[in-house]
């Protein structure tokens, strides 16, 4: 599917400019190249970047949020509103419908989760 080159273009860019001496220095090698290398540094790089959201409904009791999210490149998700279980539910109630955030994403148990969130 054509979205996942462009994705992949974009994990590169963010993985290179944001690139630690460190992976700056793995990348020199040529490692890089090949795809398999390129995708898990891209992905742990791509970690700690937040997904501007905006939270359509929050239910609490039972850890989930409901978010209008950009795009989430960690995720290979474009944009679109849908429910993700919340990593750390009590942190829910600093937060209320229409709020406007910044949300770090990860996979658990196999399924999309927040795993933190703050409002811009
Ligand atoms: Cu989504």
């Amino acid at each position: 599917m054509k979205p996942g080159k462009t994705i992949a273009l974009a994990l590169t860019i963010v993985a290179a400019s944001t690139a630690s001496p460190a992976f700056a220095a793995g990348s020199m090698d040529g490692h890089t190249m090949h795809g398999m290398d390129n995708k898990a540094a891209a992905a742990s790089k791509q970690a700690s970047q937040p997904v501007p959201a905006e939270i359509r409904k929050i239910d609490a009791s039972a850890g989930k949020v409901t978010l209008k999210h950009g795009p989430i490149e960690k995720l290979g998700m474009s944009a679109m509103t849908m429910a993700f279980p919340v990593r750390d539910r009590a942190s829910l109630k600093n937060f209320k419908e229409g709020d406007a955030v910044f949300v770090t994403f990860d996979t658990v148990d196999g399924k999309p989760t927040v795993i933190e969130m703050q409002r811009k």
